[in-house]
């Protein structure tokens, strides 16, 4: 049987790659330093697969910013409107039209706008969607998948394997930018150059190639179906003697099992952690033709395999066709996972046996062969550390657990309506109509996260660390109030991040030292671990608020992250069901919510900007889930008297479809990102009647591009148009934590202008 990977993580055990990368965007490296940074990575990477006796090495799987945008570039998907980086005499490669393609390019006179960004199913990770145009064309363009082979074929003993996006999920990943045509027809005019790209692998000797087709898993349409027939058999067809793996992962094809096993392949890879279901029926399907890749070991968490139970599964499929055709392998790309837990030396021991990073995955999938070839002692050793955690005192927390169950319906809801409170509240802040306020994190400078660098490593008190963040706390509450925000923040100087600051607070949570993961680019995030029930043993954020709210006259709003949010970016317990997890972490929020009210904060956010990605890749799953999303939210935000206002925000706001559920949240104030897409995603507030307020993002905060008084003006007019006018608030898209300060404070001057013009036109209508 043998052992296959589906990739690898590639911003390095430090974040190498991130910080070569940041370090190119500004100039201090040139680009022959960061290609060597980038070479060095990989080549560890496939080394340590190598060691751990791994036969299909993958390669294609590293990235400079994003697999999906690798893939526009070798298919030549390149939007017109970065034509000019490459040619006016520039000096810039193939590299640098990349990175403008990610991050925009706003240099000698160009202005150009980056490509979209969303999230890559169900996870935290985003990628770079692909535009489409009617009159799109693809040609082969970058030759990075072929470079990448021919560099890992030196690196590695056996025949590595090239990793793609197949066509198909491709094409579904992007979006049409015009009307009149959709993505899935522009399939005849993109196979040819898949054809021609794995006929010189093929050429060059690949004997494996993986194409990963996650939609293969989601609901598909008649039309999407045919797609896939389509484009297998023309690959069949011109490809003849190479070896294809259809790889899906994050669900089963459930529905698409017959479409699936008929592809006509080599092989297909199942992701058997997310979906064990499914065994059964692929079993059972699968011709003789197709070997399977079964994905035991969990991509996507950070717990230690349970072997007993992947051998279950292993056996169960080598009885039904044979240990030839079959692979084992990770649920998913590794992607997912950071890179080593022998890396991580705070780490209760206990605990720490119950864990698996990266290249502990791959020791398991390692152990696991070694197991079926009779090696009994690492099934024996694996059985007492699953046992272990199983019943571990440090996980069970018998008033938790009543706590939870105990809840009911009067903790889920306010004292009175919305429509009520809105009349108290409007009475007791007196704020004027459009009221002007932000999302809550400030520019996390370099010199603000050095801070917190140099408190680990013990050279600075935490009481030294405190007074400084102190005075950048009060620095931002004077920048406010000159600008003249209707309602400050504090700006979150303390928080390392959104989600790992609470995990570190909370108890149940475990945070690492390394345990990086990639978010978008070159950004990262350590999610803490979720490994026993949760409670908050002492205040989180009051002290941070009440400071803030002493020093000025002005409202402060208090921050915290919602249940589902946390739930959604930390690494999460398997040991018990999502919503039970939730729910403990909903307890826990809710009580700081009161401890807030108490220290004298009267709007109290509570952010919820995972609620959409937590969805269910089936529709048919959708309906349990925003139950228990929703009421988690309720249980967070219901403790509070009337007069206190509950604001939410989220990020990717496409609510068309979840538009109820939203409502039914029940926040005083939501404040959604709406400056892209010009206010269209505010048309299902619109249409629904949304009664609560709404904040629509008047600017994007992913640009350090600085917005003109008059957009924002227009983009407020829209909003009027669409809303009642006393619901609506201003603010920009998001958090500013990314943003530097110089565009930061240009940006919401502007915004404040913008909000004074559209009341001066209000006054003049009325009077
Ligand atoms: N998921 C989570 N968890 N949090 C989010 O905010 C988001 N937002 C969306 C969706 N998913 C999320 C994604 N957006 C960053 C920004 C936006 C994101 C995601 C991540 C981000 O800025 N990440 C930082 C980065 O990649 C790391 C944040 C962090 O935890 O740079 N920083 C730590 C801190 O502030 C560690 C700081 C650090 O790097 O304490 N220290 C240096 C080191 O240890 C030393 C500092 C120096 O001397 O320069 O090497
Ligand atoms: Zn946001």
């Amino acid at each position: 049987m043998q052992k296959n990977n589906l990739g690898y993580p590639r911003i390095g055990a430090r974040r190498e790659l991130k910080k070569a990368c940041e370090r190119y965007w500004s100039g201090k490296i040139d680009r022959e330093e960061l290609l060597s940074v980038a070479e060095k990575l990989r080549r560890q990477n496939w080394t340590v697969q190598q060691e751990a006796g791994i036969d299909l090495v993958p390669c294609n799987d590293f990235s400079f910013y994003d697999q999906v945008l690798d893939m526009s570039l070798s298919l030549g998907a390149i939007p017109k409107r970065y034509t000019p980086v490459l040619t006016q005499n520039r000096e810039n490669t193939e590299l640098d039209l990349y990175f403008a393609m990610a991050r925009g390019y706003q240099k000698d006179g160009l202005d150009i706008t980056a490509m979209e960004m969303t999230k890559w199913f169900d996870t935290n990770y985003h990628y770079i969607v692909p535009e489409f145009y009617k009159e799109q064309e693809f040609k082969w363009f970058s030759s990075k998948i072929t470079e990448e082979f021919t560099e890992a074929k030196k690196a590695v003993k056996k025949t590595p394997k090239p990793v793609l996006i197949g066509p198909v999920s491709y094409l579904l990943l992007g979006k049409e930018k015009e009307e009149g045509f959709h993505r899935i027809d522009l399939l005849k005019k993109l196979l040819p150059v898949y054809v021609e790209i794995l006929s010189e692998l093929k050429a060059l000797g690949a004997e494996w190639i993986q194409l990963d087709e996650p939609f293969l898993s989601l609901d598909l349409t008649e039309k999407e179906k045919e797609a896939y027939k389509t484009a297998y058999e023309a690959i069949a067809k011109a490809c003849k003697g190479i070896n294809i793996m259809v790889a899906t992962y994050f669900e089963e094809p459930g529905d698409n099992t017959a479409l699936a096993v008929s592809l006509p392949v080599s092989a297909l890879h199942i992701d058997l952690v997310r979906a064990p279901q499914q065994l059964d029926a692929i079993l059972e399907a699968a011709p003789e033709s197709l070997s399977l890749s079964l994905g035991v070991v969990d991509g996507r968490n950070i717990w230690k395999n349970n072997y007993e139970k992947s051998l279950d599964y292993i056996r169960k499929a080598i009885d039904a066709i044979g240990e030839e055709r079959l692979f084992i392998a990770p649920s998913c790309s590794l992607l997912h996972t950071p890179y080593d837990l022998d890396a991580e030396t705070g780490i209760d021991p206990e605990i720490k046996n119950w864990l698996a990073f990266a290249k502990q995955k791959l020791g398991e999938i390692s152990d696991l062969s070694d197991i079926l070839e009779g090696n009994e002692g690492l099934l024996e050793e694996n059985r007492k550390a699953i046992e272990s955690r199983r019943i571990s005192s440090q996980i069970h927390k018998q008033e938790v657990k009543d706590r939870v169950a105990a809840i009911s319906e009067k903790d889920t809801t306010r004292h009175v309506g919305f429509a009520l409170r809105q009349k108290i509240q409007k009475n007791r802040f007196g704020l004027p109509l459009y009221p002007t306020t932000t999302i809550g994190s400030f520019p996390q400078t370099t010199d603000i996260r050095r801070l917190r660098a140099r408190l680990k490593k013990g050279e600075l008190t935490r009481a030294e660390y405190e007074a400084r963040i102190e005075k950048a706390t009060i620095e931002a509450i004077r920048t406010q109030e000159k600008i003249g925000l209707d309602v400050l923040v504090h700006g979150e100087f303390e928080r390392n991040d959104m989600v790992e600051y609470f995990g570190e607070l909370l108890e149940g949570f475990l945070f690492t030292r390394n345990g990086w993961v990639q978010s978008y680019g070159s950004r990262c995030v350590k999610p803490p671990i979720i490994y026993g029930d949760v409670s908050r043993p002492e205040d989180m954020t009051v002290r941070w608020s009440r400071f803030a709210q002493q020093h000025t006259d002005r409202i402060v709003k208090g921050m915290l992250t919602g249940p589902v949010t946390i739930l959604q970016w930390s690494f999460v317990r398997d040991d018990q069901a999502r919503s039970a997890t939730t729910f403990q972490i909903a307890l826990a929020i809710r009580d700081e919510v009161v401890a807030l009210e108490k220290a004298g904060i009267s709007m109290i956010q509570i952010d919820e900007p995972a609620i959409r990605e937590g969805l269910p890749l089936r529709k048919k799953d959708w309906p349990a889930y925003l139950n228990w999303a929703i009421g988690a939210f309720r249980i967070a935000a219901s403790g509070v008297q009337d007069e206190t206002q509950i604001h939410t925000h989220m990020c990717y706001s496409e609510f068309n479809d979840i538009i109820e559920h939203i409502a039914a949240m029940d926040a005083d104030v939501i404040t959604i990102e709406t400056s892209r897409s010009q206010m269209e995603l505010l048309e299902a507030f619109a249409d629904f009647k949304y009664p609560n307020e709404i904040g629509p993002g008047v600017y994007d905060i992913h640009s350090p591009r600085v917005p003109t008084v008059e957009e924002m003006v227009t983009l407020l007019r829209k909003a009027s148009a669409l809303l009642p006018e006393e619901n609506i608030w201003v603010n920009p898209d998001c958090g500013l934590k990314t943003r530097k300060w110089e565009e930061t404070e240009a940006a919401l001057t502007n915004m404040v202008q913008a909000a004074k013009k559209i009341r001066e036109k209000v006054e003049q209508v009325v009077s």
